[in-house]
């Protein structure tokens, strides 16, 4: 390759790595403002996965519309569903949605609710009881490969999420099934609801886990680094033969000082509102 090649490549990965930047620090905010408005929300779980959302929609997935059919489009599918508002940022922030309705989150009239409904264009899966998604992520990338789509499948779970019996049921009929179209990202943030994820239960040798059911395993150290989770997703879309599954390191609350790296989900309305009034 010529030298004048590699920096065009260079050129236009720094590119896409601002630009998903800037669709994170937009993120962040709209999930800020939807903790301003409805205190409910999953603020910790939201806030550590917004770069893997991110890093999936804007550099791994072919772009989408929310009305093409099934097979011709790749799936993202959030199987920790608590954590919808990052889904709902990242809608926003891409132009699916209009930006004044994440102040409605969770209204009973709103169309975005707690949790991700198909009711909604462009969530591909309803989800929210934890392992659900996962398992519906395995059935529709063997899907694709019967009707032998090209297109992919994108999951994201929590390490939580992973006590879930459910989750291991999939995990070896995918690697049985060699679902080479089919990646899981795990937000592997180290909480879960009562505390820290390997006090609760040991997850133990999580990557030796992985490996052992026939996966295709890439640890990402910093799961808040876009070119990190650029480099591990582009590596699953190489893989031949068995799935991929991406351990990405973060934390949990990232953003939002006063519960970064704790199991608190939970702010009050004024503080959203005074976080809001001073991010950049
Ligand atoms: C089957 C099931 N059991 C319990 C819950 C309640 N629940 C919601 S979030 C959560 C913790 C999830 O932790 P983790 O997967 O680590 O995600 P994080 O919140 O850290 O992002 C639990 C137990 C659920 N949604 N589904």
């Amino acid at each position: 390759m010529s030298g004048g090649n590699t920096l065009l490549i260079q050129r236009t990965r720094d590119e896409l790595i601002n630009r998903i930047e800037n669709k994170v620090k937009e993120m962040r905010k709209y999930i800020i403002e939807m903790a301003s408005v409805e205190k409910t929300v999953h603020l910790g779980s939201s806030m550590s996965v917004v770069e893997i959302l991110a890093t999936i929609w804007f550099g791994a997935m072919k772009p989408r519309k929310c009305d093409e059919a099934p097979t011709e489009h790749d799936w993202l599918i959030l199987s920790k569903g608590h954590a919808v508002p990052a889904f709902y940022a990242l809608l926003a922030s891409a132009g699916l949605i209009p930006k004044h309705w994440v102040r409605t989150i969770r209204d009973i009239a709103s169309p975005l609710q707690g949790h991700p409904d198909d009711t909604l264009a462009c969530v591909d899966a309803p989800t929210g009881s934890l392992a659900q998604g996962f398992s519906f992520a395995t059935g529709v990338a063997k899907g694709l490969k019967m009707l032998k789509s090209e297109r992919r499948v994108y999951v994201v779970l929590g390490d939580g999420e992973l006590d879930e019996g459910e989750v291991w049921e999939a995990a070896s009929t995918a690697a049985a099934l060699r679902l080479d179209n089919l990646t899981a990202v795990v937000d592997w943030n180290g909480f879960q609801l009562d505390g820290e994820t390997h006090k609760v239960k040991n997850k133990g040798d999580l990557i030796g886990k992985w490996k052992s059911f026939g996966w295709h395993v890439i640890v990402v150290d910093d799961g808040h680094d876009v070119s990190q989770l650029l480099d591990a997703l582009e590596e699953s879309k190489k893989i031949k033969g068995m799935p991929t599954v991406i351990l990405a390191k973060t934390v949990r609350g990232k953003g939002v000082p006063s519960i970064e790296g704790t199991k608190q989900q939970r702010i009050s309305p004024s503080e959203a509102k005074h976080l809001l009034e001073n991010l950049e």
